[in-house]
């Protein structure tokens, strides 16, 4: 990245050694796990400079947006609505928390068996490392987790617009009502922010904005079902990611034009594997920037992803919301019904998420799933016991792998997902 950003990154009160240090690791990390892959499509190149980029060019964007006036909002959950966000002129941002930083520093806040996505997100603002926290006008918690709901308790004191968002835990009637009435609170919030009142047409259009971006990365993962698989998950995983930083525009274009080309590529079997290789589903935590350790374990053990059931991924982006409708009220309504459809494990029960994980299974040809579950998250490690179960009773072979941010682990899990695979080669 270049020497021009320094002043920037300076002014949004970055770290500036310890930003050098955390570039450094991305960097090698990315050369490694990225661009030593082969048979990547032309396609990925956009996406690989948008991650040379992340703390650069888009940053610089957002701060222009800025100086025009609008306002910039992060967040951590998908059930933050950025049909909303953006039909108040304002831009929605994910904040990541893929990796460890500042942990001691974290540790003086926050328990250690905290998941490494928690501890991370705090590791970011502690370290002065995450220019995308440091541009953000409103930084939006969300009432999931117990975890969440009480580290954003000590995080309200530690950032500048600390929103918090209840959610529902449970698929009721009372629990739909809420996440209604909490997105009209929301819709109030970013109107009060940005001074922008959001009307039936800002709304429509930021519905449609958002659908094409959905239907982009659609349609991606269903190319995903062909053997040779076009595309590896590792890269899969990349435009999932990109998926929370970029234009929404811009993201929607490059999806569809790599979709072309890995048209093409179905056609002429042309996969980033060879056909018949073992093809696994991975379900469970999201993963956030730069998170792409266990992709990386399998697609070098031998096997290849070909979905992901995540937030990162289908459980996050797979519904649309109806655009039908002709006032802010029945289009707030539509946009209630695509959330209370997420089938995130802190409800409970959560029928819909096991039924999904064997729709997806199906759908993609799986051999079997690896369920990940990050150490310390109850919702996910508790839900991966019957997820197995219910995928075993099917004759679908799962393994569950914990784990956490760190690589001390990495030999141990790549020696069972070694072993997984021979199991599901057999
Ligand atoms: S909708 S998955 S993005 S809450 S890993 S912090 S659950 S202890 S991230 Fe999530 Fe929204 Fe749900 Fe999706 Fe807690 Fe587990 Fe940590 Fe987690």
């Amino acid at each position: 990245m270049s020497e021009d950003y320094r002043s920037m990154w300076k002014s949004l009160g970055l770290d500036l050694e310890a930003h050098d240090v955390l570039l450094g690791v991305l960097g090698k990390a990315y050369q490694d796990i990225y661009l030593s892959q082969k048979n990547r499509p032309e396609g990925m190149g956009y996406f690989d400079f948008v991650m040379s980029e992340v703390h650069g060019l888009r940053i610089r964007e957002l701060l222009d947006e800025k100086k025009s006036g609008r306002k910039i909002i992060g967040s951590y959950c998908v059930f933050v609505p950025e049909e909303i966000v953006l039909a108040a002129n304002a831009t929605l941002v994910g904040l990541c928390s893929g990796a460890d930083f500042a942990t001691e520093e974290v540790e003086k806040l926050l328990p250690r068996n905290t998941c490494a996505l928690i501890k991370s997100s705090f590791g970011f603002k502690l370290g002065k490392v995450c220019p995308y926290l440091e541009c953000a006008d409103m930084i939006v918690g969300e009432n999931t987790c117990d975890g969440k709901k009480k580290a954003y308790e000590s995080l309200g004191g530690l950032v500048k617009n600390l929103y918090v968002m209840d959610l529902p835990q449970v698929k009721s009637k009372e629990g739909r009502a809420l996440l209604k009435a909490e997105y009209d609170r929301f819709r109030d919030a970013v109107e009060t922010l940005t001074g922008v009142s959001i009307t039936a047409a800002s709304l429509k259009r930021a519905i449609r904005t958002v659908n094409a971006k959905r239907a982009a990365v659609h349609r991606l993962s269903a190319l995903r079902r062909a053997d040779p698989a076009p595309l590896s998950g590792l890269d899969a995983l990349l435009v999932n990611q990109v998926y929370f930083y970029d234009n929404p525009v811009r993201f929607t274009e490059s999806v569809n034009k790599i979709c072309d080309e890995l048209e093409r590529r179905v056609t002429e079997k042309k996969g980033a594997f060879p056909e018949k290789t073992p093809r696994i589903l991975l379900s469970g935590c999201p993963q956030a920037v730069p998170n792409w350790k266990i992709p990386f374990i399998v697609e070098t053990s031998g096997a290849v992803i070909v979905g992901e059931e995540s937030c990162v991924g289908e459980r996050g982006a797979r519904n649309l919301t109806k655009d039908s409708g002709e006032t802010v009220e029945e289009m707030m309504e539509a946009i209630a019904d695509r959330y209370f459809q997420v089938d995130c494990a802190i409800f409970t029960p959560n029928p819909e998420r096991l039924n999904h994980i064997r729709e997806m299974a199906a759908a993609y040809g799986a051999d079997g799933v690896i369920h990940y579950g990050l150490q310390f998250c109850q919702p996910y490690l508790m839900e991966s016991i019957p997820v197995e179960k219910a995928l075993e009773e099917k004759g679908i072979p799962c393994l569950r792998i914990e784990t956490d941010y760190s690589l001390e682990d990495a030999g141990q899990i790549k020696t069972r997902v070694e072993a997984f695979i021979e199991q599901i080669k057999g």
